[in-house]
């Protein structure tokens, strides 16, 4: 499999989903619709929905239920960086090679976009209630994403994060906290949320959880390489960012060469626990391969 062309061609197909899922943009109120848009159209990897969809596939679903859920963890993932670019917080002007939505719209308008996002993740996660005859499985579900959205998932990771900022009293401990919660918990919710719209047993979901939790560490991990070594044109945003913010990361804790190798490691870790499945996905291996050495 070529992964590069097979990416392109996943991607293409990740967004026709997300897309049609998008609000229109009418009424008196059509400036926010038009935000969001904008945010969630300006691009990225769609990583998240990617992984929901493979894992939906990898044990076996076939509807459409999974659909209104891949849009849901777009919108949420594309509101939490809306908001992390916002003056409160990063105060960034670029991301994913466009003006950030606050930078275009204005400060009101970017935080009413992420805000926005993130209740019409919900709203549009709840459409799958109308697709599918097993309701329990559509509630349990919407459960996960909104756990791992919250206060013990991303909004927790990302308190602890801002919190820590320019201060010296950041551990390996606490690092790895924030990296379980602010990045682990949407790729946790994607990949388990796929295994259980799919039917997967509770075992099966409890595997890709931790396949999902090493996933997301190595793939922070390489962020954090990354803010580094790449260029802006290349990454599509500033790089340079954690130095400047007086960030403490994982290259600061272990150093350079020690982060490449445990990205590579961390990621075996995840394929290795992939691997213990009956089921198996070549596409969804692949990408998680892919990852290890991604430059953007
Ligand atoms: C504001 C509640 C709140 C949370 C913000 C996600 C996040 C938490 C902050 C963004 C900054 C950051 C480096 C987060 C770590 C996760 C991460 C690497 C996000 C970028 O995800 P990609 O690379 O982005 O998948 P694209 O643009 O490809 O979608």
């Amino acid at each position: 499999m070529e992964i590069r062309e097979e990416l392109l061609r996943r991607t293409a197909e990740t967004e026709r989903i997300i897309y049609a899922y998008l609000p229109a943009e009418e009424g008196y109120q059509r400036t926010i619709m038009e935000a969001m848009n904008y945010s969630v159209k300006a691009g990225g990897k769609r990583l998240r929905p990617m992984l929901m969809l493979e894992t939906y596939r990898l044990f076996g679903g076939k509807s459409k239920v999974i659909e209104p859920f891949m849009a849901a963890i777009e919108m949420i993932h594309t509101y939490s960086l809306v908001h992390d670019d916002l003056p409160a917080m990063d105060n960034d002007e670029y991301r994913r090679g466009k003006k950030t939505t606050h930078a275009v719209y204005g400060e009101a308008l970017g935080i009413l976009a992420g805000d926005a996002l993130l209740n019409y993740a919900y709203e549009t996660a709840a459409l799958a209630f109308e697709m599918e005859t097993d309701p329990a499985g559509v509630g349990r579900a919407l459960a996960v994403l909104a756990r791992k959205a919250g206060i013990y998932g991303m909004v927790g990771g990302q308190t602890v994060d801002v919190q820590s900022e320019g201060t010296s009293d950041m551990t390996r401990e606490k690092l790895d906290f924030i990296y379980r919660l602010k990045t682990g918990a949407l790729i946790e919710a994607s990949m388990v949320i796929g295994a259980i719209l799919a039917g997967a047993t509770r075992n099966e979901q409890k595997v890709m959880e931790e396949t999902a939790a090493a996933v997301g560490l190595a793939f922070q991990i390489q962020d954090d390489i990354l803010d580094i070594t790449s260029t802006q044109e290349v990454l599509g945003k500033p790089v340079g960012s954690d130095e400047r913010n007086h960030k403490n990361t994982y290259v600061t804790f272990e150093g350079m060469e020690q982060a490449k190798r445990d990205v590579e490691e961390i990621s075996n870790r995840a394929l290795e626990r992939l691997d213990s499945l009956v089921v198996k996905n070549e596409f969804l291996t692949e990408l998680i391969r892919y990852l290890i050495c991604r430059d953007r």
